[in-house]
C-alpha cells in the first residue's frame, strides 16, 4: 500500500508526539512532579495514530485509562493536555480531572476513562446521534484486550448491530490486563466475538502503521456509508507496566528487551518509508526535534502554570442542560 506524503508525515508526527509525550511523562513520572496515576501508551502509538487520521473533529471517540494516545491522535491541544495532567486550571478540564479524565468535546475526544468498558457505550450513544442528525459521523471505541470481557463491550456491540449504527469498535489487544496475561483471562479470541454479532471484524498487527489505516479506513467508510458497524482487534504489546510504578515481576526482562527490537511502530514506519524511498530520513528527524521542543516549552509551561483557586472546587461537578 503506497499513501500520499501528507499522509506518511501526518501519521509519522501523531506517533512520535504520542511517543515523545508518554516518555517525557514517564521521565518526569519517575522524577515525582506527575500527580496522580499515569498508564503509558507506548508501543501501540500506530493504533490511535492509524484510526484517528481517518475522523474529523466531528467525529467522535471514546477512549480508555490509557489514553494519551487517544487525545493526541486525535487533535487534542499537548499543552492544554499537559496542564490538564499537571492539574492546572487552564487544563482541558480545568485541571480536575487529571490523566485518566482528559476529555475535549471540540475535538470530538468523549473522554479518557478510569472504568474499564465504559467507553463503548457512551460511543455507541455519539453514534446513535451522528445517525439520527444523519451528519455522515462516526463513532470509535477504543476498547483493550481487558475491557473486552465486560459486558458493557456486549451490550454495546449489540445496540450497534441491531440499530446498524456508524460505529468502530477498535480493540487494542496489548497482552494485558493489568498484570494478567491474554492466555490466562481472554476465552477465545477478540476479533471473533466481534463478529458473532453480525459485523465485519478483521485481526491486524498493531504495530503496523499500515495496516492499521487500511483497516480502519474501510470501517470509517462502511460507517459513513451507512452500512453499519466494524470490528478490528490490532495487537501490539504494552511496552511498560500497567501503571508507572509498576515493577511487572510477572514479565521477563527478555520479553520486555525484546519488545524494542521486535514491536517498535515508529521504527517500523520508518524503516518501511526508507526503504520504498516515500519519505527521508532528515524529514523525519525534523519532525523529531521540532515535537520534543515542543513538549519541553510546554512542560515547562504546565509545570509552573497556576492550579485552580479553591473557590473553583464545587464547580462543574453537574452539569445543567
Ligand atoms: C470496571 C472496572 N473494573 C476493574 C478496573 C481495574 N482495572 C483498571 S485497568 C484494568 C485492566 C484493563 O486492561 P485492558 O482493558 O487490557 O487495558 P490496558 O490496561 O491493557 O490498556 C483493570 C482491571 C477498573 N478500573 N474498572
Ligand atoms: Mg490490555
Amino acid at each position: 500500500m503506497t499513501l500520499p506524503r501528507e499522509i506518511l508525515l501526518d501519521g509519522y508526527r501523531r506517533m512520535r508526539a504520542i511517543r515523545e509525550f508518554d516518555d517525557r511523562m514517564r521521565r518526569e513520572f519517575e522524577a515525582g512532579t506527575v500527580p496522580g496515576f499515569i498508564h503509558l501508551y507506548i508501543g501501540q502509538e500506530a493504533v490511535a495514530a492509524g484510526a484517528c487520521i481517518h475522523l474529523n473533529d466531528s467525529d467522535y471517540i471514546g477512549s480508555t485509562h490509557r489514553g494519551h494516545g487517544h487525545c493526541i491522535a486525535k487533535g487534542c491541544d499537548i499543552g492544554d493536555m499537559l496542564l490538564e495532567i499537571y492539574c492546572k486550571q487552564d487544563g482541558l478540564c480545568k485541571g480536575k480531572g487529571g490523566s485518566m479524565h482528559i476529555a475535549d468535546m471540540e475535538k470530538g475526544m468523549l473522554g479518557a476513562n478510569a472504568i474499564v468498558g465504559a467507553a463503548p457505550p457512551i460511543a455507541v450513544g455519539a453514534a446513535l446521534t451522528a445517525r439520527t442528525l444523519d451528519n455522515k459521523g462516526v463513532a470509535m471505541s477504543f476498547i483493550g484486550d481487558g475491557a473486552s470481557n465486560q459486558g458493557t463491550v456486549f451490550e454495546a456491540l449489540n445496540l450497534a448491530s441491531i440499530l446498524k449504527l456508524p460505529m468502530i469498535f477498535m480493540y487494542e489487544n496489548n497482552g494485558y490486563a493489568e498484570f494478567t496475561g491474554t492466555s490466562y483471562h481472554l476465552g477465545g479470541d477478540i476479533a471473533g466475538r466481534a463478529g458473532a454479532f453480525d459485523m465485519p471484524a478483521e485481526k491486524v498487527d498493531g504495530t503496523d502503521f499500515f495496516a492499521v489505516y487500511e483497516a480502519v479506513g474501510k470501517a470509517v467508510e462502511r460507517g459513513r456509508a451507512g452500512e453499519g458497524p466494524s470490528a478490528i482487534e490490532a495487537i501490539a504489546p504494552r511496552w511498560f507496566g500497567h501503571y508507572e510504578g509498576d515493577p511487572q515481576a510477572y514479565r521477563s526482562k527478555e520479553e520486555l528487551a525484546d519488545l524494542r527490537n521486535t514491536s517498535d511502530p515508529l521504527l517500523r514506519f520508518r524503516e518501511r518509508v526508507l526503504a520504498d524511498g516515500q519519505l527521508g530520513a532528515d524529514e523525519m528527524d525534523a519532525i523529531d526535534a521540532e515535537v520534543r521542543a515542543d513538549i519541553d516549552d510546554k512542560v515547562a509551561v504546565a509545570k509552573t502554570a497556576p492550579k485552580p483557586p479553591a473557590e473553583a472546587l464545587y464547580e462543574d461537578v453537574y452539569i445543567s442542560y
